[in-house]
């Protein structure tokens, strides 16, 4: 009998220690999700044509180009850089020489003047994608809101629209093939 206690109060021990759902009078759930959307950036102009740019001379694309957040809800933060075409001209910063052709870029509802642009919104062949900013990318003083960060999805909208500006070469000795240059647009959640 003796023994027959000793079990019976080892036994209901066990069941005490292990009684989380035997004793408890409440217990709790912990939730998690992954958001099923990516990061993604279209630009619905896959190509743009300066058309006849006199030598010496610059120009700003006419038609906006549109930067499309398309990640469904991500709000976005925008790098650019620039891949210069084998052969022919040579992109350089600055003002450009013999056979050297110039790119500079800014984020803006509409289109900037050439003195919009600055030393910081250049663009230069091989470098690293640089992030657009309140002055990078951007004409200061301009809406923080049109700037290249930020950028909120709104369905059947381009968030940002982008300004190229060209300026050509001094002089050429040698002829350019098109395209000249292609320019990227990156993004990150923001
Ligand atoms: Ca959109
Ligand atoms: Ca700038």
């Amino acid at each position: 009998m003796k023994n027959q206690m000793r079990c019976l109060t080892a036994l209901l021990a066990v069941c005490m220690l292990a009684g989380h759902a035997w004793a408890a009078n409440s217990d709790d759930v912990a939730l998690s999700v992954t958001v099923s959307n990516s990061v993604s950036v279209t630009l619905p102009t896959a190509t743009y044509d300066f058309a006849s740019v006199a030598l010496g001379g610059q120009s700003v694309n006419t038609s906006a180009l549109g930067v499309d957040n398309d990640s469904g809800g991500i709000r976005e933060d925008y790098s650019l850089s620039m891949v210069d075409s084998a052969g022919g001209w040579t992109a350089v910063t600055g003002v450009p020489s013999t056979d050297q052709y110039a790119i500079q870029a800014v984020f803006a509802s509409t289109q900037p003047a050439h003195a919009d642009f600055a030393a910081n919104d250049d663009l230069d062949d091989g470098l690293a994608a640089a992030a657009a900013g309140d002055t990078a990318f951007a004409v200061d003083g301009w809406v923080a809101a049109d700037k290249g960060y930020d950028a909120k999805d709104r369905a059947g909208t381009h968030e940002r629209t982008l300004w190229l500006r060209l300026r050509m070469p001094s002089d050429i000795t040698v002829s350019q093939s098109n395209p000249f240059a292609t320019v990227w647009v990156s993004a990150a959640a923001g």
